[in-house]
């Protein structure tokens, strides 16, 4: 008996110390211990099974050379070493096995991506301390995600971010196995992406005369010149950069709302295109208060892009046409928050509109509400000819979805299981969950540190389950998956916005990648303690650094 036990509590041991030794995140499907390791030198050569794997073979070597000082011959063919191959399994599920022992280590994928996410795991076997020798422990693993999409979200607008940190950000999106970056592009702050048709939009658009200090109504104005633009060489190579990472990038362009920046560039895109930019009497404001002004505060603006007149979208659709050739994705975000409609009640141009579709309001919604579901259609109709899926946050289900539309769930789920229930694909990124502007400590009354008061540790983030239990199975599966978003408000540097990501991105790439059933947040978290020596391993600025 006291054997048995013994041999018991050895094996609990044993166990427990093979998962923290096996610190993985996000969490495989299965992991198989073996017996003994690999060693890995500045001899070691990587096989790669054809050319299309060199992309996996070059991203370990960059992360070799990053954070241990050398690299590994890529190679075609050999005895031993790190071989990496994709197979042909028919399918498009981005799985893969990596199989450790003695001799080699071997990653198969089951598509290109797949390989890659095996690569992305043979790196979260490496030691963390730097060493010449890395010994790798013999494990055999079975992986693959639980959901198709597994997206963050970058605002640029309200502070920008320069073009080096947003390839590190989609570093962190790869060497977390998420594939999907959505760029927000264009705010009532900031026009960040160069169109060649419209140079004012980057020339006056991309450009504020200041920006209050702190959350609204904010303690003063800073008084700064701020703003940048990425020109479209620029964002061709951030697409590319992600592509060989296996990220795809969405582009958004809101409308009709959040339109200020736009609107300070070209006011004929306005209902009032004479009306000063309205400033009320709390915002500290610095300089002109004369015509139209890119926005130096936060929050919802009445002056959106005017529905009535067709210049409006004439503009848009020049915009898009601009837009849609940088960026390969089938998806195309339109934005489609948050949009008052206290002009276009006003306007007699958005009023002609709405007479001459025989629009009619009902006792629920004023017709102008559903002259937003007119403009989001219309600009589907647009996209979807391109052959562009179009994504809006869920205020696009106001008065109608468009036919084909993909939502974003933002406040809260609900608009997410309405969406599903009509059959249209869902992304879940509800405000409780995701939303990584909220602070991690809840006594951070800090107002440099969060948008607001709201409190989102990582334990929260982590018991986040992205399908919603009410949906029947067919409607199951039309939620693709996870994303969380960073609102930039209070973050004017990317080392801020490494504080408000880190170490809960761990927990988003959990909720995407592993099922259900194979997460448990105090196992997670003994995981998560090595994961943050990795953290400190690239120099991350995160969340426990100066705790
Ligand atoms: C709501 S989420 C917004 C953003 C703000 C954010 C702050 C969404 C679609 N709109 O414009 O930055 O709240 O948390």
């Amino acid at each position: 008996m006291r054997f048995i036990l013994l041999f018991l509590s050895l094996l609990s041991i044993n166990t427990y110390a093979v998962s923290q030794e096996l610190a993985i995140v996000p969490k495989p499907k299965s992991i198989i211990p073996g017996k003994g390791s690999y060693t890995i030198t500045s001899h070691t050569p990587i096989v790669i099974g054809s050319e299309e794997d060199r992309n996996t073979a070059d991203f370990f070597n960059q992360y070799l050379r990053d954070y241990y000082g050398f690299e590994l011959a890529v190679t075609k063919g050999g005895a031993n070493g790190i071989f990496i191959s994709t197979g042909s399994f028919k399918t498009d599920i981005q799985g893969y096995q990596l199989i450790s022992d003695a001799n080699s280590v071997r990653i198969i994928g089951n598509t290109r991506a797949g390989t890659f996410y095996g690569m992305q795991t043979l790196i979260q076997l490496l030691p963390i301390a730097k060493s010449a020798t890395l010994v790798i422990p013999a494990v055999q693993i079975n992986d693959e995600p639980a959901m198709s999409y597994r997206g963050l979200h970058l605002d640029v607008c309200r502070h920008f971010m320069p073009l080096e940190f947003i390839k590190k950000y989609i570093d962190y999106i790869a060497l977390h196995k998420l594939n999907f970056f959505h760029w927000h592009l264009t705010d009532d702050q900031g026009w960040r992406i160069e169109i060649k048709k419209y140079p004012k939009l980057t020339d006056v658009g991309a450009w504020r005369n200041g920006t209050i200090i702190g959350p609204y109504p904010g303690t003063g104005n800073d008084g700064l010149h701020y703003g940048g633009y990425y020109t479209q060489e620029q964002v061709k190579e951030i697409v590319a950069y992600a592509a060989k990472r296996h990220i795809e990038v969405i582009p958004e362009i809101e409308m009709p709302g959040h339109a200020s920046a736009a609107i300070a560039a070209y006011p004929y895109l306005s209902c009032f295109p004479d009306q000063s930019t309205f400033v009320d009497a709390k915002t500290p404001w610095n300089g002109s208060r004369e015509g139209k002004q890119v926005q130096q505060t936060w929050g919802v603006f009445d002056d959106v892009f005017c529905a009535g007149k067709e210049s409006t979208f004439g503009f848009l659709e020049d915009v898009v046409s601009e837009v849609m050739p940088l960026f390969p994705s089938k998806y195309f975000h339109v934005g489609g928050d948050e949009s008052p409609k206290k002009h276009w009640e006003k306007c007699p141009n958005c009023q002609r509109r709405i007479k001459d579709l025989k629009i009619k309001g009902d006792k629920k919604h004023p017709a102008e509400h559903y002259l937003q579901s007119y403009f989001i259609q219309r600009m589907e109709k647009f996209l979807n000819k391109n052959g562009k899926s179009l994504i809006g946050w869920d205020e696009i289900l106001e008065g109608g979805l468009a036919p084909n539309a993909i939502v974003m769930s933002w406040r809260g789920e609900e608009g997410g299981i309405a969406a599903a229930k009509e059959n249209h694909f869902v992304i879940m990124t509800p405000g409780s969950y995701a939303y990584f502007d909220h602070q991690q400590e809840k006594h951070d009354d800090s107002v440099t540190f969060s948008n607001n008061r709201w409190y989102l540790p990582i334990e929260k983030v982590y018991s986040w389950k992205v399908v919603p239990q009410v949906l029947s199975a067919s409607q199951k599966h039309f939620i693709m998956g996870p994303q969380a978003n960073l609102w930039t408000e209070q973050m004017k540097s990317p080392a801020k916005v490494e504080y408000m990501l880190f170490p809960r991105i761990a927990a988003l790439s959990e909720v995407g990648w592993t099922q259900q059933a194979n997460r448990d947040f105090s196992e997670f978290n003994n995981r998560l303690q090595k994961q943050i020596k990795r953290y400190d391993l690239w120099g991350v600025n995160h969340f426990y650094k100066n705790k």
